[in-house]
């Protein structure tokens, strides 16, 4: 078959969160996130490996947007920390926190890059925590808008490409119900109340975007695992099909057509697990449509009928080691299954490139809207020579395979505004420290954080830059 071009203006992009890179927490007025905090409580990441100084980009922005320019990225997609602008998340701007990302936009653009900015990637401020219970309180809603609106205001004409909330459903999840991420709670009715706030502050923000007619365009990075079904027994089909919308549909629906799915909200009343909802919320979720659906995309998941004894959660894989993962679910609905057909990375993550065509068109038929992939990539061990070269044909592969896959949804007529791949330098996992590599750029930081922080470019650094040069004929 013959594929389709990639677009003209297609965005070449790689991606990067601000806990994960910069490092300076307490530089220049910040205030302390509930990440800082999480981070201290013994045992809850790899090794004890905080954020403190990251890859240090607080302080080597230049020699990194330096490094993209260089292999001619044409896209890069950050964050910024909410404790940098207010340091107890309201209040009074803290100008040289804002300033840090004035710059950092300045140099993008200088350097011919479009910036992609992600307002909310997880570092609330632990001010909002503690006062009122950040996403579990209302008042959550007028302090996000306000932090945002700061920002439109400062990059107006500057930023075109805006992520409202990063993964939701990973923060709510496992802030929430898995335990794994602050607030460290496991409670699932105050879960469904968090990211019901979250919903309605996402849709505030986005309102608020469309109603200052800012120029450009904004959306949330979903992460998206597509639901397959084990094997075709109905029994099994079924419970894929409930798990995409109490997995999936439960957020992107929301997002686009400000209503929960049917049959999930019916799941959460019956169970006493459906949030409180005032009768303007529908307006204002109505009134928050994207622009586009940004999709973080990993791996899939492989459903099967999961009886009323079943599984419930499964504890999460934080030890790097293979076939750690257990088996988690809803009990009488279904539970997760090894996808024999896939390969597996180190982390025990599916490799399923086809799984990211599936997703792509799952996405634009159900709420036609153009995707913007916000991230994609391989979190591996990487091996620095004594040459200075890394390796990471591996790597390539994995991207390869995925970008050929958005090239087949493209020429299934899905709207795909750019790329981002995961991640530009080497940085921060949350969980699992310094040791899962995703970057094109590799930085000399171990597991004890002793590392030299030098920069060095990896073999996919260079695939990258032909590939988008030749926009994307050479993979
Ligand atoms: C990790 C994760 C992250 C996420 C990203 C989500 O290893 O910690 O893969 O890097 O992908 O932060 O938006």
């Amino acid at each position: 078959r013959q594929l389709d071009n990639f677009p003209k203006d297609f965005l070449w992009g790689s991606a990067s969160a601000a806990y994960q890179v910069e490092g300076a927490w307490q530089e220049d007025g910040k205030g302390v996130s509930v990440w800082d905090d999480f981070v201290r409580i013994p045992g809850k990441t790899f090794k004890e490996t905080t954020g403190d100084v990251a890859v240090d980009h607080y302080h080597r922005y230049k020699e990194d947007i330096a490094l993209m320019k260089e292999q001619g990225l044409k896209a890069y997609r950050f964050s910024v920390a909410w404790t940098r602008i207010f340091s107890e998340g309201k209040g009074k701007v803290n100008q040289s926190g804002l300033q840090f990302y004035i710059d950092l936009v300045d140099e993008l653009i200088r350097s011919g890059i479009e910036p992609v900015l992600t307002i909310y990637h997880w570092d609330l401020p632990k001010a909002l925590q503690e006062e009122y219970g950040g996403w579990e309180s209302r008042k959550i809603i007028e302090d996000f808008t306000r932090y945002a609106e700061v920002l439109f205001e400062t990059f107006r004409g500057k930023v075109h490409y805006w992520v409202s909330l990063n993964e939701q459903n990973i923060f709510i999840q496992h802030g929430y119900l898995l335990g794994t991420h602050p607030p460290a709670v496991q409670d699932m009715k105050r879960m469904y109340q968090a990211n019901h706030h979250a919903n309605l502050a996402n849709a505030s923000v986005i309102k608020l975007f469309h109603e200052l007619q800012m120029p450009g365009k904004i959306g949330p990075s979903f992460a998206y695992g597509p639901n397959y079904s084990f094997n075709c027994d109905p029994n099994n089909v079924l419970a894929a099909e409930d798990a995409e919308e109490l997995e999936a549909n439960f957020w992107m629906d929301v997002y686009v057509n400000g209503e929960y799915p049917l049959v999930a909200w019916k799941y959460l009343k019956d169970n006493g697990l459906a949030p409180e909802t005032l009768p303007e919320d529908t307006q204002l979720l109505k009134s928050g449509k994207p622009d586009f659906m940004g999709m973080n995309y990993y791996q899939t998941n492989t459903m099967a009928f999961n009886p009323l004894d079943g599984v419930s959660l499964g504890k999460q894989n934080t030890t790097g080691e293979k076939g750690t993962s257990e088996e988690s679910g809803r009990p009488g609905i279904y539970k997760r299954k090894e996808n024999p057909f896939v390969e597996r990375t180190n982390w025990d993550w599916e490799i399923d490139p086809t799984g990211l065509r599936i997703g792509m068109r799952r996405i634009a038929s159900r709420y036609r809207m153009p995707i913007l992939i916000t991230e994609n990539g391989l979190g591996e061990y990487d091996t620095l020579t004594d040459k200075g070269t890394i390796h990471d044909d591996y790597r390539i592969d994995y991207l390869r395979q995925h970008i050929q896959a958005i090239n087949e949804a493209i020429s299934d007529g899905v709207t795909v505004l750019g790329y981002c791949t995961w991640s530009y330098t080497d940085l921060l996992s949350w969980l699992n420290g310094y040791q899962k590599r995703y970057g094109f750029v590799y930085v000399d930081q171990d597991e004890t954080q002793n590392g030299t922080l030098k920069r060095y470019k990896k073999d996919s650094y260079y695939w990258y830059q032909d590939v988008i040069k030749s926009n994307g004929e050479k993979l």
